[in-house]
Parts: C-alpha cells; sequence; structure tokens
C-alpha cells in the first residue's frame, strides 16, 4: 500500500513522522493544542515506547511497521510491541484522513461505490456516525473494503484492519484524547464535524483507487 511511502514510516529506530499539515491548518474543527498533545504527546509517546521495546530485538530490526505488526498481532507474548507499532500506524493513517478544506462528498469511483455498499452517501454518513459512537471505551472507526465491499469497521485500543485482510480507505480516532480538548465528552458531534469538515476525500480515493486498480 502506498501509505507507508507516505507517511515515511521506515523501520528501527521509527521517528514521528510530520503531520501532512500545519498545526493551525484544521482551525477552528480541530485546534493547534489538539494537535500539540495528540501528535506531539501521544503518538511520540507510542514511537518511543515501540523503539524501547525494539531496542534489545534484533530480530525486528529492518522490519517495516506493517510487518511488525503482522509479527507481533499472532503472538501474545508481543502484545505492547503490538499495541505501539499499530497505535502509530493508526495515528499516521489517521492524520492522513484529515485535511484543510476537508469534509463534504468525495466523487467519482468511491462515491459511487459508497452509494453502492450503503445504499447511500447520507446512510454511509449516519452508520460511519452511529459505529464511531457505539464503539464502547477507546478505539478507531474505519471505512475499509473487504472482499470487494465498502464496510465501516469499529475497532478496539490498538486493533488496526490491516490484520483481519481488510484495506484501509479512511479512519477517525475515537479515543477520549482525539476529541477531549475541543469536544469535551461530544463524541458525536466531534464525529460529526469530522465528517463534514475535516475528512480528506482525496486521501480516501487515492487508496481506493489504489486497491481497485490492482
Ligand atoms: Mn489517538
Amino acid at each position: 500500500m502506498n501509505f507507508s511511502k507516505e507517511a515515511n514510516q521506515g523501520s528501527y529506530p521509527f521517528l514521528l513522522p510530520d503531520l501532512p499539515y500545519n498545526k493551525v491548518d484544521l482551525k477552528p474543527y480541530y485546534s493547534e493544542e489538539t494537535l500539540d498533545y495528540h501528535h506531539g504527546l501521544h503518538h511520540k509517546a507510542y514511537v518511543d515506547n515501540l523503539n524501547n521495546l525494539l531496542a534489545s530485538n534484533n530480530n525486528l530490526h529492518g522490519k517495516s511497521l506493517e510487518e511488525i505488526i503482522e509479527i507481533s498481532s499472532v503472538d501474545s507474548s508481543m502484545a505492547s510491541i503490538f499495541n505501539n507499532a499499530a497505535q502509530i500506524w493508526n495515528h499516521s493513517f489517521f492524520w492522513h484522513s484529515m485535511a484543510k478544506n476537508g469534509g463534504g462528498k468525495p466523487s467519482g469511483k468511491l462515491l459511487q461505490k459508497i452509494e453502492e455498499d450503503f445504499g447511500g452517501f447520507e446512510k454511509f454518513v449516519e452508520a460511519f456516525k452511529a459505529a464511531g459512537l457505539g464503539q464502547f471505551g477507546s478505539g478507531w472507526v474505519f471505512l475499509v473494503i473487504d472482499g470487494g465491499k465498502l464496510k465501516i469497521v469499529k475497532t478496539a485500543n490498538a486493533e488496526v484492519p490491516i490484520t483481519m485482510g481488510q484495506v484501509p480507505i479512511i479512519t477517525s480516532d475515537v479515543w477520549e484524547h482525539a476529541y477531549y480538548i475541543d469536544y469535551r465528552n461530544r463524541r458525536a458531534e466531534y464525529l460529526s464535524v469530522f465528517l463534514s469538515n475535516l475528512v480528506n476525500w482525496n486521501f480516501a480515493e487515492r487508496n481506493f483507487l489504489a486497491h481497485v486498480s490492482l
């Protein structure tokens, strides 16, 4: 998937990738303060933790982030490595899932496929919000391709759809740290604004077309 190159994730030691926009670009929907904490502290902590966990794990040096996620996802003794690696992947994917002047509707083949698989764009919007709101506790809501169909999946904690054979198209972070500074406990409002004003449909279209043209 070309997302790895875009996020420039490399291998051990992993670096905190830059945001794909300036920290003021998502205002007033997603504040600079939230990005300072969420990217500069939360995402960075996952990178530091993973590097510390891998320091004595020579056999994982040189592996890509996706390879580390795959290997650790099936070995319960590697749960800490999985959690931190998957959270790095999820956050990098999430930053790209938002854009300045985002929101609205996708176009072309992706819009057509959303209408086909959800029975209309508005039905997709409602289903995405309901899944994000219905995730009890921390987690993520994703639009994915699964077996040729677009689906909405919610994952708990660090879980990431790439370990389930699904192709992520877009995601929203529903951990409280993702929205508490700007929206307090109003997760529904955050999800609604995410879809109206933040979601990066250009990124979603690239992910969708890269997959369907294979
Ligand atoms: Mn987060």
